[in-house]
């Protein structure tokens, strides 16, 4: 059997023997996921990210619990879970501890847990993250949790990989207003205030919620504004109601106890029910996919520009451009006649 079918078959080890080539960025890598692109497509991607100590892992290790054993009736879905930190190398304490909490999840086949510290760009990182997804997509898993440190261009770039991107803050970190200025509430469907149990929960909330007010003016408590009601046109209310406008839900969690995650897990799920409804979730692969493609097509074209460019060319036109003889624009378009 080929790997590529072993991997089609649920083969843990042959998956994970494919995860190293695509973080190794091999040439075997990219033919096998090329082979597996028509398998992909199905998985919930859920992005889950925010500072650090927020309780990110501890709130993924429930969340995959609550999806295993939510559907007892039907099949539960499988879960995969890829953690991402930046600033730890695989021995370093973030990691290891993700993976003695995780470690209740390990016996079980339906759940793979893969942690990913960074090597080389950020840019790279979130290359092999996609790669990473459409592997465990083409694999079966049918929900796919990313967590990622900070906020970042990495957690941008993730947050557009994934469908749903839950933002985890907590009381007391003093963090809300960095949050705003790293847009890390424009990249946010669902809100979530871990360590509820904490004294300052009820003031992260109140200024999450303010903020969510100057992002989304007008959605305020639009359906219960009471004696106003009568004013409005139904139909109007209704319209409002079904559009395309999704308002960040925020969730209280306390994740060391496993409380608020089955409304998170149900948050999360009306996410994607509302992406699928609106349209959004074909429109979010058509630019995901087609963003994919141009870069591909960039970087090939440029390659075999650089191929056919006698060498010398090159470097005397850098030379001419240093000395002011030519614009950068006349260089460029001087170096592609020259080709
Ligand atoms: N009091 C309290 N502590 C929590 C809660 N969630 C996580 N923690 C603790 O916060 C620390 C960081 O949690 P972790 O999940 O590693 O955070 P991450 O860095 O965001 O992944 C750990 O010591 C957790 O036990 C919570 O809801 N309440
Ligand atoms: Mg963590």
């Amino acid at each position: 059997m080929t790997l590529v079918d072993s991997i089609l078959n649920g083969d843990r080890l042959a998956l994970s023997r494919l995860l190293s080539q695509i973080e190794n960025d091999t040439d075997m890598g990219r033919s096998i996921l090329s082979e597996l692109f028509a398998h992909t497509g199905q998985a919930h991607l859920v992005g889950v990210t925010g500072a650090p100590g927020t309780g990110k892992s501890s709130l993924v290790n429930h969340l995959v619990r609550y999806y295993r054993r939510s559907t007892s009736a039907v099949e539960a879905p499988r879960v995969a879970i890829i953690a991402i930190d930046p600033s730890s190398p695989f021995s370093g304490g973030a990691i290891l501890g993700d993976r003695i909490r995780m470690r209740d999840l390990a016996g079980d086949p339906g759940v793979f847990i893969r942690s990913m510290a960074s090597r080389g760009s950020l840019g790279g990182l979130a290359k092999a993250t996609a790669a990473l997804t459409q592997a465990f997509d083409a694999a079966g898993f049918e929900i796919i949790i990313i967590e990622t440190v900070g906020a970042g261009q990495a957690e941008v770039d993730i947050a557009r990989l994934a469908h749903t991107t839950v933002v985890v803050e907590a009381p007391g970190f003093g963090d809300e207003i960095q949050a705003i200025k790293a847009g890390i509430l424009e990249i946010a469907d669902v809100l979530v205030i871990n360590k509820a149990d904490r004294p300052g929960a009820e003031n992260t909330e109140r200024a999450l919620r303010s903020m969510l007010d100057l992002a989304h003016p007008g959605s305020r408590n639009f359906k219960y504004s009471g004696h106003h009601f009568s004013s409005f046109n139904l139909e109007e209310v209704q319209k409002e109601e079904n559009s395309q406008f999704w308002r960040p839900p925020i969730v209280r969690t306390v994740a060391t106890e496993g409380a608020g995650i089955d409304e998170l897990g149900e948050k999360i799920a009306l996410h994607k029910d509302h992406l699928r409804q609106t349209g959004d979730w074909s429109h979010r692969e058509r630019a995901r996919l087609k963003a994919e493609m141009d870069q591909l097509l960039q970087e090939n074209l440029v390659t075999r520009w650089r191929k056919r460019l006698p060498p010398d060319v090159y470097k005397e036109t850098l030379e001419g451009l240093l000395q002011r003889k030519y614009s950068p624009r006349e260089a460029a378009a001087l170096l592609i006649r020259e080709s």
